[in-house]
């Protein structure tokens, strides 16, 4: 098990309606490696990443009749930018960039509805904000197993860079 420290940072996936690549999975996976180049521009320098497997999970309230999810967690470590709100909302920035290059659209979608990408950010070390943009550590992160699972996964898994 490798142990979150104060300079990890988590990324959460979930997908539940196809996007130009396909299926929610066929996007995580296409997502994986730009997530990565996004994140290695963002800190300007090599960091670890651990990744989950892709856990399918039954949707968590939203409309009733909503498909199901693809859901992972990306664990980032090596980090040596501090945790900061500046640094912190240009990441937002570039994750809801990502979203929106595989088809999100927020202007049409209900809350917590079917969503051809969400990326979530978990938390980064024991930064805590509240920012009408962004709550660290994620207020629900604690709640949801289709988060706890992969986190715990990632934070077992290999390392790659
Ligand atoms: N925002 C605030 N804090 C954060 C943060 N830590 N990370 C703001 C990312 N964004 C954050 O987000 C709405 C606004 O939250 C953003 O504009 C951002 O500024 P959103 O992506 O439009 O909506 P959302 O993700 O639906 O909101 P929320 O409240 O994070 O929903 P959840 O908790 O992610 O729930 N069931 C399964 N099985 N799998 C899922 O992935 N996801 C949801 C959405 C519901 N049910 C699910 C799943
Ligand atoms: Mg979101």
């Amino acid at each position: 098990m490798h142990p979150i420290d104060d300079t990890s940072l988590a990324v959460a996936l979930g997908a539940n309606r196809p996007s130009a690549v396909g299926s929610p999975r066929a996007t995580l996976l296409a997502v994986q490696p730009q997530l990565e180049a996004r994140l290695r521009a963002w800190a300007t320098q090599e960091l670890v990443y651990r990744w989950s497997s892709l856990h399918d999970t039954a949707p968590v309230g939203g409309p009733p009749d909503q498909p199901p999810y693809c859901n992972a967690v990306l664990l980032v470590q090596g980090l040596k930018t501090p945790p900061s709100e500046s640094a912190a909302l240009q990441l937002l920035d570039a994750l809801q960039g990502l979203e929106q290059e595989f088809g999100r659209d927020r202007s049409h979608e209900q809350r917590w509805g079917p969503r051809s990408l969400d990326l979530d950010l978990l938390f980064w070390g024991e930064l805590r904000l509240e920012h009408p943009r962004l709550l660290l550590p994620h207020p629900r992160l604690h709640l949801r197993t289709f988060v706890l699972a992969p986190l715990l996964q990632a934070m077992q898994g290999s390392a790659s860079r």
